[in-house]
């Protein structure tokens, strides 16, 4: 085991590493065996509470909002460079208890610094504007820090999923709790160092651990937050809106996807069975925006389903630290969700031409596997699998690949592989998603808005654009009385 590896992680409140209240622990299992890693602090309502009040004192000291954005904005940067000093240790960290491949762990580090060096570029760029009112009023708009932001993380990206909401909400001036996955948090502890060792104020970032029934429905019903992030399934989701209407607060919701990657005839194919890797199987299919489907022109339908056939056949399988092509699942359960939606696709009448069943192994391993002749009625074309299983259907008529793109709760992503401008430009106007790419999937970086149409989500994580989420505006109106 790695020496980053600890036997057990303790919560992270008011700039104090406590034990759960209740005395309780959560044992972290290492998804390439299933046995025990690591155990941390069960947080429980107690926790949550205690966790509030630290924000509420670090926002109620104006600790964060006095400080000229600069310097604000110069500590959460700070944090970006401090995890690339100890990338290694950390990847080592998401690589074992996310069973994430070590290459794509050392990705997310490198990805999770960008976040706090571009929000932390941006928090002296956050300005209020004037009014002319004339008759001798003052008026102006200044930026207002919600003041406790909360935020609800996923597994599938245990760190960089902290590191997009968290840069942008502490640059913004908010304190912050923040609710580490119950499955994987051992990277997400040592941003707590971090904060520490660049300056920010206590209470400025307050990390619990918990299950999501108990320390993530106390936190998102809490009555003393102002804000709420959060990143999940869409069942989850439903139920953090409804704790936000109930408190009449904001909320981000970032949820699930059925990225479509619509192949037309003219295709590059080399390319499209590149990016079809990548888009399935990249974090072994648990991303949001996995390509979970690809939609064919019948021109060249069978040769792509035998070359992605092919492709998937040859693909490594292991654990994280092996740095293979596919890793195991992040848990039990979702290896026997993953395992009976690939049967469900079977029986629906698709062909599984690569795998098809989970692996007869230790771990949750799930073999790489593509679903030929998928109708877009099937469930598989229609709900989340989160893993790595591709449906692929075919068409004829782009208006008819158009409705099969389109035709699910979900629109978060969508793909388009075409050589012709007319092509392209006619489907992306057209497809119903947050984002749209042509030729390459996942096109975008920390400087690009994401977010879902429809059940994918409300409002937008990354760029410019989700600063918007961390503050409100106060508007100041004066009146000069005298004239001299
Ligand atoms: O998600 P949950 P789960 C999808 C994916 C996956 C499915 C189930 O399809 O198979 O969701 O995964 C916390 N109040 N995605 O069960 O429940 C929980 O502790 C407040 C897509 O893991 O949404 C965790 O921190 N919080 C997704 C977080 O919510 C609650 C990424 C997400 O867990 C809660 C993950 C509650 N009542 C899963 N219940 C994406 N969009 O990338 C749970 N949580």
């Amino acid at each position: 085991m790695s020496a980053a590896m600890k036997d057990y992680w303790r919560n992270y409140i008011g700039g104090k590493w406590v034990d759960g209240a209740a005395g309780g622990r959560i044992t972290l299992l290492d998804p390439a065996t299933g046995r025990p890693l690591s155990e941390v602090a069960r947080a429980t309502a107690a926790d949550v509470d205690s966790a509030v009040a630290a924000a509420r004192r670090c926002v109620t000291s104006r600790a964060l909002i006095d400080k000229r954005p600069m310097a604000r904005g110069r500590m959460v940067a700070e944090i970006g460079r401090k995890l690339r000093e100890r990338s290694e240790e950390i990847a080592t960290l998401i690589s074992l208890d996310a069973g994430k491949r070590i290459s794509e762990a050392r990705g997310e580090v490198e990805g999770s610094a960008k976040y706090f060096e571009y929000y932390g570029g941006l928090a002296a760029q956050i300005e209020g504007r004037y009014i002319p009112l004339g008759d001798g009023y003052v008026d102006y708009v200044v930026p207002y820090p919600y003041g406790v932001s909360a935020h609800i993380i996923p597994w599938n990206f245990p760190l960089n999923m902290i590191a997009r909401s968290l840069s942008a909400a502490l640059a913004a001036g908010n304190a912050c709790v923040v609710k580490l996955p119950e499955l994987d948090p051992t990277a997400g502890y040592v941003l707590a160092e971090l904060a520490e060792e660049v300056g920010l104020p206590e209470g400025a970032v307050n990390l619990i651990c918990g299950y999501g029934h108990e320390a993530g429905a106390a936190l998102a019903s809490h009555s003393d937050i102002d804000q709420i992030v959060f990143t999940g399934s869409v069942v989850t989701g439903r139920k953090v809106a409804h704790a936000a209407a109930e408190s009449l607060i904001p909320a981000v919701l970032e949820l699930g996807g059925k990225t479509p990657g619509i192949v037309y005839g003219d295709a590059d194919l080399d390319n499209v069975v590149a990016q079809t890797q990548a888009g399935i199987f990249f974090n072994t299919g648990q991303c949001c925006d996995t390509m979970s489907r690809l939609v064919v022109h019948d021109s060249l339908y069978d040769e792509t389903v035998e070359r992605l056939a092919a492709m998937a056949g040859g693909l490594s399988i292991g654990a994280g630290m092996e740095d293979p092509d596919i890793t195991p699942l992040i848990s039990a359960e979702q290896l026997a969700k993953v395992d009976t939606y690939a049967q469900i696709g079977v029986q629906q009448g698709a062909r599984a031409v690569a795998g098809g069943r989970k692996l007869d192994r230790e771990g949750n391993f799930m073999a790489p596997t593509i679903l030929a002749d998928v109708s877009p009625e099937d469930r598989v074309n229609k709900e989340e699998i989160f893993g790595p299983v591709l449906s692929v259907l075919k068409f004829s008529d782009p208006r008819e690949a158009l409705a099969i793109a389109n035709g699910t709760e979900y629109g978060l992503a969508a793909v388009v592989f075409t050589n012709d401008l007319d092509r392209a430009i006619w489907t992306t106007e057209r497809l119903e998603a947050g984002q749209v790419h042509v030729n390459e999937w996942g096109v975008g970086g920390v400087e690009t808005p994401f977010g879902g149409f429809k059940n994918s989500g409300i409002g937008r994580e990354k760029g410019v654009e989700a600063l918007a989420s961390y503050y409100q505006s106060k508007n100041v109106g004066m009146k000069r009385l005298q004239s001299f």
